[in-house]
């Protein structure tokens, strides 16, 4: 049955990838169970790339119950140096089949494929590896209880966890997720976005050739209402950890709620600041900030897509950023040159496009692009927008898209107040060559990442996460370990007598 589920996919290089389209359970690929299949579609050229196996909730009762079956009989009794050896095993694999892997997320999501190769394997590679050297370091703490008892703590797996991914990053999304629950023992049930299945199909051909044990890692393509609430409603799923936007966080933060009350930790949407006093330096803020909008086709949760530049420096600051923008180029992601591909998919394309639409009718001016780029493929101008107020919804909802507002601000104290005038907190960015501004701005912005002189400068080592309405919880670094233990306190009696 595997086999028919394997298909030869044609890149626009010539080059032939086959990829197994079924389900991953248990080590094997499968057909649904209802037999459903759904469409993944080339942003690029519009044109079906294949169908894929579609999980229902049938299937994630089967995920879950592997992964149950693995976690018990098998995962939490290998330790952990030999669960570092098996991610380290994977990295090997990852780093071995990096251009594949590229390519099909180049295919899939539209994204550069030089940019793939050279940025989002990397990541993944050096995350898979970064959690390998965790994996034999996790353990609790001698607590002081006084001389009668001896207490320690252990942090023990939580068991199954659930892991819902979007389709921006969508291998290193998967590897950030993965890397973690591995090292600490827990098995997964992972489903990659409905838009980006094939890279993480092709991963799971590699997790089978590392060796993990069967049941150890499911992946399980499919729809978020169907398989995603199937995931966050399961009631032999101790956890879930998601990717997303802020509304779908909110309902699976309720589904946990309304279920077994799993533990949820959620990265969500974002609406970044990106502050520019005049004693930066101009020309590396404008090439910061321009990668801190336009990165990943502004499909980037952290994008900093409102700036805000002192007054004095505003008007030769639009206008290099504006050359800066005219001067890369937009098209084929598999052209060596391209840095901006296609949006995801039509959704996409279509609610950036009314964005736009909205921010003209609200009163601000678009200075440059606002329309659609070429005529096949979801493909949009660099857009900006200027002569914008805060009150705006372009200034208040994500957009998530290649669109950025640049205004002016005159004090400190006015930047901080515009920066923090949303309700999401997950990064910021400050550009100055002053000290304490820095540390004062720093401070002062209700934000998870502030990065000061760069932008998206993101470490695997560096926790990753959000205030208010961007999320709970971090991922990255060790404080990511925290959401994937139960901490148990042992208490044992050395001569307490009733
Ligand atoms: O996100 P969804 P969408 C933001 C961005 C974007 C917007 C919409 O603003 O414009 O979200 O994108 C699964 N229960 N981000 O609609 O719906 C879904 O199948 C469980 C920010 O694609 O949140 C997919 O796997 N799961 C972001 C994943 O959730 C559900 C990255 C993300 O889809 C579900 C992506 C449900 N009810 C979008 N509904 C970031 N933070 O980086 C959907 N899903």
């Amino acid at each position: 049955m595997a086999d028919c589920l394997v298909q030869k996919l044609a890149l626009p290089t010539g080059k032939i990838i086959e990829v197994n389209t079924g389900l991953f359970i248990n080590n094997e690929f499968v057909k649904s169970v209802e037999g459903k299949t759904f469409e993944t579609i080339d942003p690029a050229t519009e044109k079906l790339i294949c169908n894929v196996a579609e999980a229902t909730a049938k299937d994630i009762d089967r995920a879950v119950d592997a992964a149950t079956e693995a976690f018990e009989k098998v995962w939490q009794h290998v330790d952990g140096k030999e669960r570092g050896r098996l991610l380290y095993k994977f990295a090997e694999l990852i780093e071995r089949d990096k251009e594949e892997l590229a390519a099909l997320e180049s295919l899939d999501s539209g994204k550069a494929y030089s940019i793939a190769l050279t940025q989002d394997l990397v990541a993944c590679i050096d995350i898979i590896r970064y959690y390998a050297g965790w994996a034999d370091k996790i353990h609790g703490k001698v607590v002081e209880t006084g001389h009668n008892k001896f207490c320690y703590t252990r942090h023990e797996p939580i068991g199954v966890v659930g892991q819902i991914i979007p389709w921006n990053y969508p291998l290193v999304m998967l590897t950030v997720k993965l890397g973690p629950a591995l090292a600490c023992g827990n098995t997964v049930v992972l489903k990659p976005a409905e838009q980006t299945p094939l890279s993480a199909l092709k991963a799971a051909s590699l997790i089978k050739e590392a060796g993990f044990p069967p049941g150890v890692i499911n992946i399980v393509p499919g729809f978020g209402p169907i398989a995603g609430t199937a995931i966050a409603r399961h009631m032999k799923i101790g956890k879930v950890a998601f990717t997303g936007s802020t509304a779908t966080g909110r309902s699976i933060l309720k589904d946990a709620a309304e279920t077994n009350l799993k533990k949820v930790t959620l990265e969500l949407g974002g609406k970044s600041p990106n502050i520019i006093f005049e004693d930066a330096d101009l020309d590396q803020a404008i090439k910061w900030a321009y990668y801190g909008v336009y990165a990943n086709h502004g499909q980037c949760c952290t994008a900093g897509s409102r700036v805000y530049v002192q007054d004095s420096i505003y008007d030769k600051f639009l206008q290099k950023f504006k050359e800066c923008s005219q001067s890369k180029k937009i098209g084929n992601p598999f052209d060596p040159d391209t840095f901006q591909g296609p949006q995801i998919s039509k959704t996409q394309f279509d609610r950036i496009m009314s964005f736009i639409e909205t921010g003209k009718k609200e009163g601000a001016t678009c200075f440059m692009g606002g329309k659609r780029h070429g005529d096949k493929g979801y493909f949009i101008e660099q857009t900006i927008f200027t002569d914008v107020n805060e009150d705006m919804k372009i200034m208040q909802e994500e957009i998530f898209g290649p669109v950025v507002a640049i205004s002016k601000f005159k004090t400190d104290e006015e930047a901080i107040e515009k920066g923090n005038m949303t309700k999401y907190g997950l990064a910021a960015a400050v550009f100055t060559k002053d000290v304490a501004r820095a540390f004062k701005l720093s401070s002062a912005i209700k934000a998870g990442t502030v990065w000061v002189n760069c932008y998206n400068s993101v470490d695997t080592n560096a926790p990753f996460g959000g205030y208010k309405e961007s999320g709970h919880g971090r991922e990255n670094g060790k404080y990511a370990l925290e959401h994937y233990t139960e901490v148990k306190t042992v208490q044992i009696n050395l001569g307490l007598k009733m």
